[in-house]
C-alpha cells in the first residue's frame, strides 16, 4: 500500500522528487468534505456512463468545473497542495484536465498510464504535477487509484508490471500529489459503492491544457473566479510575450472589458 506522508514533519516536496508521489491524508476539514461530498452528488445526479474503455464504460465524469467549482473550490485552492505543485512547477501554471470522476461498481481496471504522455516531450521534462483527491474513502477493493512508485523516472517505453503497482489506500477528503510522468491507472471496483474522485492536472504554463478551460468557462464566469483561480484557468501569460491578448496583460484585459461592457 502506498504509504502516506505528514505534511508537517516529512518534507513532502522531498517525497513527491524521489517517489513520484506523496499522499496527504485528510487534509480537509468535516464542513469542507460534507460540502465537497454534497456538490459531487448534485453534478453527478444526471451524468451517465462515458463512451469509452479509457474513461469506464461504467465511470461518469463530469468536465468543466471551473463554471460550477462549488464544494470544490477548497480543494482546487489548498494551501499545502499549492506550495507543493508551485515548488513543482514554478509559481506560473495552469490546470490540465479537471474533472469528477466516479467509478461504480463493476468498473474494471483502467489501463495504465501517465498523464503528461499525451505531450510529444522527452520522458524527463517535468510537465505536469497532478492531484486526486479522494472525495471518497479510497479502499484496496473499491477502485482506489493504483500507482507504480518510483515510475516518474523511467525511460520511455518501460511499462508497469502488475507487481510494481500499489493502491493509493486513503480516507475521503486526503489527496495524492504525483508527477505527471509516474504511471498509475484508476483500479477496478469491487465493491456495490460508487468511488469518486476530483482529478486536477497542473501542466507548465507554456503547454496547451488538455481542457480549454478558457472557452469552457466564458469570459463572465471568469470574472467571477478569484484573481488565483484565473490564473490557474490560463488566463495568466507564460512570459511577457507568450499568451497576451492585443499585447496586453490577459487579466487587465478581462477587467478592462468587463468595466467597458
Ligand atoms: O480515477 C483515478 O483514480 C485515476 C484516473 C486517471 O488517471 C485518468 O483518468 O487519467
Amino acid at each position: 500500500m502506498a504509504e502516506t506522508a505528514d505534511i508537517d514533519h516529512i518534507p513532502a516536496a522531498a517525497a513527491l522528487q524521489e517517489d513520484g508521489f506523496v499522499v496527504l491524508p485528510a487534509l480537509l476539514s468535516d464542513e469542507q468534505l460534507t460540502a465537497a461530498v454534497r456538490h459531487a452528488d448534485s453534478l453527478l445526479h444526471s451524468v451517465g456512463w462515458s463512451d469509452n474503455d479509457f474513461d469506464g464504460r461504467r465511470t461518469r465524469r463530469v468536465y468543466s468545473l471551473l463554471s460550477r467549482l462549488g464544494g470544490f473550490e477548497p480543494l482546487l485552492i489548498h494551501p499545502q497542495v499549492r506550495r507543493l505543485v508551485t515548488a513543482r512547477l514554478g509559481e506560473v501554471h495552469q490546470f490540465g484536465m479537471l474533472f469528477l470522476s466516479a467509478v461504480d461498481p463493476g468498473q474494471g481496471s483502467q489501463p495504465l498510464h501517465f498523464d503528461a504522455g499525451v505531450y510529444p516531450l522527452p520522458r524527463e521534462v517535468e510537465a505536469e504535477t497532478n492531484v486526486i483527491w479522494a472525495v471518497d474513502d479510497f479502499t484496496v477493493d473499491n477502485g482506489a487509484t493504483v500507482i507504480a512508485p518510483g515510475s516518474h523516472r523511467w525511460p520511455a517505453g518501460r511499462r508497469p508490471q502488475q507487481h510494481e503497482l500499489v493502491p493509493v489506500v486513503m480516507p475521503a477528503g486526503s489527496a495524492v500529489v504525483y508527477s505527471g510522468r509516474l504511471w498509475h491507472a484508476a483500479g477496478e471496483n469491487r465493491t456495490q459503492t460508487t468511488r469518486r474522485a476530483l482529478i486536477c492536472e497542473h501542466v507548465l504554463p507554456w503547454l496547451r491544457p488538455a481542457d480549454n478551460h478558457i472557452l469552457a468557462t466564458g469570459v463572465e464566469q471568469l470574472l467571477s473566479l478569484t484573481p488565483e483561480l484565473r490564473r490557474l484557468a490560463g488566463v495568466a501569460p507564460a512570459s511577457k510575450y507568450l499568451g497576451v491578448v492585443a499585447g496586453q496583460d490577459p487579466e487587465q484585459w478581462l477587467l478592462q472589458s468587463n468595466r467597458s461592457s
